[in-house]
């Protein structure tokens, strides 16, 4: 764990560093014309020392009526496409960085950081890379990292190393893909890479689906970044891409979700936002639950105008296709105004590894234990409180058989065990039989102190 911390703290400090800088810039202003400070989306999430962001096509840089909005209200740019694999490597072993480099050179020169997005994914992966498997894909895979990273070193404040590698659905579990097919190391193996090449980069797994803190991809990635951070894997930031539709909304949990990844000891991004329709609330909302977790660092929209969107015909971002501020703009802007601050003046103090979870929650955590034939046993471990009580789905028609060091009580459908601490410690655990179900396993629902 302290390897992981010890690992990241100078590019932490950089981070935290650009943001004081850009903090003073918005000071000084704010002395000499007052007005100005906190009427944009950047300066005024830099005045709670956080960014606001925008992903960005090379293309529209030359569209005077995007770069304007861009240059005035961002103060964060993630390439939209440009530094995806099929963009940078589209011939193996030759590079191409042009349009990258164009948004890159644009960012710097305006005083914005850049997320590279992304280095590993099963996803836009060029036609010679889609046919490798085995060592060989693993092997072009890490030389892909490590040319990348290599080339942007110095230029790129975070990196998605991997991007969506979960599955989605019930399970929990990785999503099959060719990288997938070359070993279950193969994210680690990633992030290795990555910080082999560029020390000094704050290093992302990035992900859709997991804004809800109950669900199985939420859980299956938590697991992973606890393991990562146990076992010192150098990751230092989580993603939640944070599109949201009618099918994937936001989740009244998802202020949970982004403190549970926080007290793991890992910054925490909103990464990819727009929501169909952009409801004010929804919009609101995100903000403020980004606000009040401290290593919530940051929001990054996807894309500028409804026009600039992958998806226009939901028209789910802050502007309207004329570049008008829409009513979602003015609702972000006033949560930023009014939101919590960040220590930025101090950004020399390390954060926590754990953040204390809200007064009233606790935070537990799942630790997979032996695996029979007919049953398996499952620990988990509550933080954050002395006395708890946590509440366990399990999927039927799997049954939990047995429990230790705590109290059980159950629902009348005997899916859902509500476990009471009984002084045995902050550690309990439960054995569950299969019923011919061997894929499921248990899900916290919710830690309450007291
Ligand atoms: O799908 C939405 C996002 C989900 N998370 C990862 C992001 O990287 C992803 O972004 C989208 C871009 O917004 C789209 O613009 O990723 C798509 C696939 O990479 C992008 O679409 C691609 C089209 O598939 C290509 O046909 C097209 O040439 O955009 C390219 C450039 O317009």
């Amino acid at each position: 764990m302290t390897v992981n911390a010890g690992r990241r703290a100078a590019p932490r400090r950089a981070v935290l560093a650009g943001a004081a800088g850009l903090l003073t810039a918005v000071l000084v202003v704010g002395l000499t014309t007052a007005a100005q400070a906190g009427t944009t989306l950047g300066a005024s999430a830099a005045e709670k020392g956080r960014f606001f962001g925008t992903a960005v096509a090379a293309s529209r840089l030359s569209d005077s009526a995007y770069t304007t909005i861009l240059n005035r209200e961002f103060n964060q740019v993630t390439p939209e496409n440009e530094m995806k694999i099929d963009a940078t490597e589209p011939n193996q072993n030759q590079f191409s960085y042009g349009n990258a480099d164009r948004i890159v050179s644009h960012a710097r020169s305006n005083g914005m950081q850049v997320r590279g997005h992304t280095l590993a994914w099963h996803s836009q992966q060029p036609g010679w890379m889609q046919n490798m498997s085995g060592s060989t894909l693993r092997n072009a895979m890490l030389n892909h990292v490590t040319q990348v990273a290599t080339h942007f070193r110095g230029q790129v404040t975070w990196w998605d190393v991997v991007n969506e590698a979960f599955a989605d659905g019930s399970g929990g579990g990785r999503r099959d893909s060719n990288l997938q097919r070359t070993g279950n190391d193969w994210i680690e193996a990633a992030f290795r890479a990555a910080d082999a090449a560029d020390p000094n980069a704050q290093l992302c797994y990035n992900d859709y689906n997991i804004d809800n803190w109950t669900d199985a991809k939420t859980q299956g990635v938590y697991r992973m970044v606890q393991d990562f951070t146990s076992r010192g894997v150098p990751i230092d930031c989580v993603g939640l891409q944070s599109h949201f539709t009618g099918g994937s909304n936001y989740p009244g949990n998802y202020r949970t979700t982004l403190s549970s990844f926080a007290a793991l000891g890992v910054d925490v991004h909103i990464t990819e936002l727009d929501i169909r329709n952009a409801p004010v609330d929804a919009y609101r909302n995100v903000t403020n639950d980004c606000l009040a977790v401290a290593r919530c660092k940051g929001i990054t929209v996807w894309g500028i105008r409804d026009s600039d969107s992958w998806r226009s015909g939901e028209s789910p971002l802050l502007f309207n296709g004329s570049g008008q501020k829409k009513s979602a703009y003015d609702a972000v802007l006033t949560a930023l105004n009014n939101g919590t601050s960040q220590p930025t003046g101090t950004p020399t103090t390390p954060p926590p590894t754990t953040t204390p979870p809200p007064s009233g929650s606790c935070t537990a955590s799942i630790t997979p234990g032996t695996v029979w034939g007919d049953r398996y046993n499952t620990s988990v471990d509550v933080a954050g409180a002395g006395t708890w009580s946590v509440v366990v789905a399990i999927t039927s028609p799997q049954k939990i058989s047995s429990t230790w060091n705590g109290s059980p009580t159950w629902d009348s459908s005997g899916n859902r065990m509500t476990m009471r601490s009984n002084g045995s410690g902050n550690t309990f655990g439960f054995t569950t039989m299969t019923n011919g179900n061997s894929s499921a396993r248990p899900q916290i629902v919710s830690c309450s102190a007291g």
